[in-house]
């Protein structure tokens, strides 16, 4: 970072500049990120990877030699320490708190509990059901709402001073009868009319057609389990906050902040660097970060909240539960007449989540007649959030296990009665894609596997005592469009920084954005470095919904652009500049370098050029968006939900696509699983660095893996307590369980889809993974299990 920058970055400042053997490391991989001074230096690539290289990540040195600073290894001066107090019970109300013994304790600095509350404002930031985080405030009530329920915060001097006093608190409660889960026969289900879709006339084309299917299918709670827990350093003083919160959307957790603690956003600041992991769970900012905030205030320190592994299973929610009911009805021949689908989920008792159960039965078959209904079922525990593929992962649970089922009854091979029913446009509003390359996956993956050797007979292939099985599904993820901004600033020194607010959860956007920066301006990508994760950046649109990599990347293109634009008006009108006088569109500027059009040698480089001019720096920014801010943006607020989900201003229908083919070993005798290979094809459009991009697939599909095999949160029917809050007993996928993973891109450029023609990556790996499975389970034994996870009890 350049000494004349007019950013304040404060303690990122010095966490960079301490990293002297870690930049080192950087600049080998070719890759300067983060503002780090000492990069300029380094001899910089001659190759220009441009977008599209297979680069490494470039905070990636940083975060194994342990350089990386996550959000509670921030080191502040008289910082205080909160532990969270859970309730033990999932309903009812609490009659008191006994916090003497607790404040007793030394170290202690005190206890909030409704009795003596900070205030904690409603948020309506993310709007309600936006499923980013939930509504509920903490300690302002003395109502029970589920058991892991934040009820205490217990604030010291030390972590071990609060947590010993934590464990010292009285409570009595007095308890009511609790809603548990979906099957709990107390539950109300209530409709989410809003998100019923229907065409046609669906019950009677079912009850006519040949051949019906009607099936029930369940998914259990899971949880997004990131490695670094939830946990954030707040920071009041002078009427301002700086929070340090791992977050996917620093932007909608500054909103979150401001609206807690009745501040204009202009007062809040949210750093995030580096992030641990999310799959969903960070997109919002949650509960136990509203208490850091307030008690920050009230106390005029630093005070840092931490959930504790178990708790961040109730601290926050993962994905909720959910039942699908579907049913097809198809001719003898294959062809879909009618699709008739419900689902329920979970949701908190007084908020709503809805997991739209139907995002992809909608779209993925062309059939006449369609009606889908969604419903919610509140119960005792935390609010559901996002996990990866929300929606998405469920829908394709349903559909494509009924679409195995469907072609067993009618004799048919899977996928064979797949492309029978290809829809030609989207089916839920009859818009063209923007490109669909799924019939290409099916050829690519079905190939790599091997899928038309195989004997489609259930229960027909094994080897001694293992049976085997085949299996395949499909399934597809919007293209979320959404505004984004992004600065470029190019230093007289030759070296260019990219800024924005966007988040590097562990995908790559700083490697990426290294290389768009570069590509554009056909410069070497180890001379751009990125800074991201810091509100006083400009807005970009969350690391969610597999949308920022498009949107941020497309916003980048058009700062370079502006770039080059101004350095070549630069060039022609200010007097200083070699070029002055001549006309700008006579000029050209390749590799970095300003010349005329008509020679092929000699120019100005543009840090010479700013050195000729007298300017150190020049600033350009870009939109994604031709029009620019979003109108939401120019509110002031980064509320980037205002977005085109799944169609593009071209009215074009814009998705990411799959198809998964899985080889599964079962043992007769004990009914275990194992996945033995695993081979995908995606249409992402166009990759930006198919190094990362396989990488974020794989991960999808491992973790698809653990939601069928492994995953499911246990309740305890007595209490409502979450039984396995804990890795030991909440299982999910280990080296040992993950078998041979093969990833193919089959995308094309989509240039009507978004600006650089890629669509999103991040979550259609996890979409479709557990009916192939599921699928490759039945093949293999016969027996078809509905609800996941599929475990050995069930096939017994
Ligand atoms: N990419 C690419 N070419 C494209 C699009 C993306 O090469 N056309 C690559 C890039 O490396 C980019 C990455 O894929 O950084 C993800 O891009 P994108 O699909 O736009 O997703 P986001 O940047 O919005 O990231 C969020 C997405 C989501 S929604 C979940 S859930 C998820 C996921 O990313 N959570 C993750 N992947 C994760 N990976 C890690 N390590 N940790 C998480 O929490
Ligand atoms: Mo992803 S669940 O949209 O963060």
């Amino acid at each position: 970072m350049s000494k004349d920058t007019d950013l304040d970055i404060g303690l990122d400042r010095r966490t960079i500049m301490k990293l002297g053997a870690g930049a080192a490391a950087v600049a080998t991989t070719g890759l300067a990120f983060t503002g780090e001074p000492a990069l300029a230096n380094e001899p910089a690539p001659t190759a220009r990877p441009s977008l599209g290289a297979p680069l490494s990540r470039a905070e990636g040195p940083l975060k194994v030699a342990g350089q990386a600073r996550y959000a509670i290894e921030q080191k502040l001066e008289n910082m205080a320490y909160g532990v969270t107090v859970q309730s033990t019970r999932a309903a009812g109300r609490i009659i008191s708190i006994d916090t003497s013994a607790a404040k007793a304790l030394p170290g202690v600095i005190d206890v909030y509990t409704h009795q003596n509350s900070l205030k904690i404002n409603k948020p309506t930031f993310y709007g309600a059901g936006g499923g980013a985080t939930e509504v509920f405030t903490p300690i302002q009530d003395d109502i029970v709402r589920f058991n892991g329920m934040h009820i205490a915060l217990v604030v010291a001097e030390t972590f071990e001073q609060a947590t010993e006093a934590a464990s010292l608190l009285k409570v009595v409660y007095e308890d009511a009868s609790p809603i548990l889960d979906l099957d709990d026969p107390k539950a109300k289900p209530q409709p989410i009319d809003a998100m019923a879709t229907a065409w046609g006339d669906a019950p009677a084309a079912l009850a006519s057609a040949e051949v019906k299917l009607n099936a029930t299918y369940t998914t259990a709670r899971e949880y997004n389990v990131p490695l670094e827990p939830h946990a954030c350093i707040a920071s009041w003083a002078d009427g301002k906050i700086t929070v340090w919160e791992p977050s996917q959307w620093v932007g909608g957790a500054r909103g979150v902040v401001a609206e807690w603690l009745g501040i204009p956003i202009d007062n809040v600041r949210v750093i995030s660097p580096y992030v641990g992991g999310g799959f969903g769970s960070k997109i919002g900012a949650h509960p136990h970060v509203g208490l850091a905030c307030v008690t920050s205030r009230e106390l005029g320190r630093p005070i840092k909240v931490s959930l504790t592994r178990p708790q961040t299973f109730t601290g926050l929610g993962g994905r909720p539960a959910t039942r699908q009911n579907l049913s097809i009805g198809a001719t003898k021949d294959g062809k879909i007449l009618s699709i008739v689908h419900e689902s329920w989920n979970e949701t908190a008792i007084d908020e709503t989540h809805v997991e739209a159960c139907n995002n992809v039965t909608k779209i993925m078959y062309a059939t006449p007649n369609l009606t889908s209904r969604l419903n919610v079922v509140p119960v005792n525990a935390v609010m559901p959030g996002w996990k990866r593929g929300p929606g998405e992962n469920p829908s394709a649970w349903a559909l494509e296990s009924a679409m195995d089922e469907l072609a067993y009854a009618l004799k048919m091979d899977p996928l064979t009665l797949r492309l029978a029913n290809w829809a030609d446009v989207d089916p839920s509003n009859q818009m063209p894609w923007s490109t669909r390359q799924l019939r290409e996956a099916y050829a690519a993956g079905a190939e790599a596997i091997g899928w038309w050797k195989r004997n489609p007979e259930p229960r027909s292939m094994r080897e001694g005592r293992q049976l085997i099985g085949y299996g395949m599904a499909a399934g597809a993820y919007p293209m979320i469009r959404t505004a984004s901004e992004a600065k470029i600033v190019l230093h007289a020194s030759g070296q260019i920084e990219v800024l924005s607010a966007g988040t590097d959860i562990g995908t790559g956007t700083y490697t990426i954005l290294a290389q768009t920066a570069a590509d554009a301006l056909e410069v070497s990508v180890g001379s751009v470095m990125v800074r991201l994760g810091d509100t006083i950046l400009p807005r970009s649109a969350l690391a969610g919904g597999s949308q920022q990599a498009n949107n941020l990347a497309g916003a980048v293109a058009r700062a370079a652009k502006n770039a080059r634009d101004t350095l070549l008006s630069l060039a022609a009108t200010d007097p200083k500049s070699p070029l002055a006088g001549a006309k700008i569109s006579s000029l050209t500027f390749e590799k970095g370098v300003i010349r005329p059009a008509r020679r092929t040698r000699g120019g100005i480089s543009f840090a010479d050029l700013l050195k000729a001019v007298g300017q150190t720096r020049l600033e350009v920014e870009g939109n994604t968006f031709a029009a620019g801010a979003t109108e939401d943006m120019k509110n002031g607020a980064d509320r980037s939900f205002a977005q085109l989900k799944g169609a593009t201003e071209g009215g074009l229908s814009a998705h990411s696509w799959c198809a998964h083919f899985v080889e599964v070993r079962v043992d007769e005798d004990f009914g275990t699983i194992r996945v033995k290979r695993m081979v995908s094809a995606f249409d992402s459009g166009r990759i930006f660095n198919p190094k990362l991009a396989e990488s974020q697939w794989i991960g999808g599909m491992i973790m698809g893996l653990g939601q069928t095999l492994l995953e499911e949160g246990y309740v305890d029917q007595r209490d409502g307590r979450t039984v396995n809050a804990n890795f030991a007993d909440y299982a999910v996928p280990v080296n040992a369980d993950v078998p041979d993973v093969q990833v193919i891109s089959v995308g094309i450029p989509d240039m009507r889809a978004t600006a650089l023609g890629g669509k999103g990556v991040g979550e259609i790996g996890v979409v479709g993974i557990a009916p192939a499975i599921g699928n490759a389970v039945f093949h293999a034994t016969g027996k078809r299990i509905r609800s996941l996870p599929i475990t050995l009890e069930k096939l017994a």
